[in-house]
């Protein structure tokens, strides 16, 4: 080979080598390294270019592999740009920095308890046959509407409005929700955003979790038998969100994503509590899965503890 070919031949292989290695190393791991990547090529290159004997049509290979490569190597570059400037999104929507919580004074906190009641002759709740998987084991049945005595379980109480600017401090502890007996416990879970929820499978079948949100991001994933636990957190006030399970069609729970610690499950009496609220004026609402929702003004003094039952008409009115 006559040696300005073999020079230029050299030169192309080199360009496109340093272009393969600038994008399979993604040593330029930013825009602005890929560019000044290209501009140190072109300038080793192109003093060669001046005392070479090199075809033009060989110089204009070379260039369209280097202008390739570069090409190549920034959007393989900005590729990677996005895909963290996304997940730095998702990662800041998850834990979005802490506003210091407004203080609350101790020594004047006042609490609202009550029941709440079924008003009307709650259905038999319906039976569950769970044949389809040997995994779950006992009985079970449906939870849409839970009344013992008149007394509905399952709401979920929570202080609406009346909070004003404070903001909370997003507590370390998580909230369980426990697959057992391929059934969820509980059937209706209260969380703070950013709290994390500890998500756990005891039985000897695979569950799918699946929430379905409106307000947050929607995401489902298997857990095996003796898995580890999933810890999940919603970044969103969101109430009465539903989950599922992919695996088994009849298991239903509820989260509810709430910013302030002033919510609380009616448990199988109807009862509930909410301690720890600073004197003012709130709306309380009680939210059922089935029933809908009902608000209740209250006032409360300094140290004061107030009872505000609430009742719930049979077709939600
Ligand atoms: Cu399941």
């Amino acid at each position: 080979m006559p040696e300005d070919k073999l020079h230029s031949s050299r030169i192309t292989q080199e360009v496109e080598d340093r272009g393969r290695i600038c994008i399979l190393k993604k040593h330029s791991s930013s825009r602005r390294s890929a560019r000044s990547e290209f501009e140190k090529l072109k300038k080793e290159v192109e003093p060669q270019r001046k005392g070479d004997t090199m075809k033009k049509t060989t110089w204009t290979f070379a260039t369209f592999t280097l202008a390739l490569c570069a090409l190549l190597a920034l959007a393989a570059c900005s590729k990677k740009e996005n895909t963290e400037q996304s997940s730095n999104t998702s990662a800041e929507q998850q834990a979005q920095p802490a506003a210091p919580a407004t203080p609350i004074d101790p020594a004047t906190v006042a609490t609202v308890n009550g029941t709440v009641k079924f008003d009307g002759t709650a259905p038999k709740a319906a039976k569950i046959d769970m044949s389809q998987d040997p995994g779950c084991k006992g009985t079970n049945e449906a939870e849409t509407l839970v009344v013992s005595g008149g007394d509905l379980a399952n709401v979920f109480v929570y202080v609406k409005d009346g909070l004003g600017s404070r903001t909370f401090d997003t507590p370390k502890d998580p909230v369980v929700l426990e697959q057992k007996g391929c059934q969820y416990h509980p059937h209706v879970l209260g969380v703070m955003t950013g709290q994390t929820v500890d998500i756990k499978n005891t039985d000897p079948t695979t569950h799918n979790i699946h929430p379905t949100p409106k307000d947050n991001r929607e995401w489902n994933e298997s857990q095996p038998p003796s898995s580890a636990d999933i810890q999940k957190t919603f970044a969103r006030e969101e109430i009465m969100l539903p989950v599922k399970c992919n695996q088994h069609p009849w298991m239903k729970m509820y989260v509810n994503v709430v910013k302030s610690p002033f919510y609380a499950v009616t448990d199988k009496s109807g009862k509930y509590e909410i301690k720890g609220l600073p004197p003012g004026d709130y709306t309380i609402a009680f939210v059922h899965e089935k029933l809908g929702e009902q608000d209740q003004k209250v006032t409360v003094a300094a140290k004061e503890t107030k009872t505000v039952d609430q009742s719930f008409k049979a077709g939600g009115e």
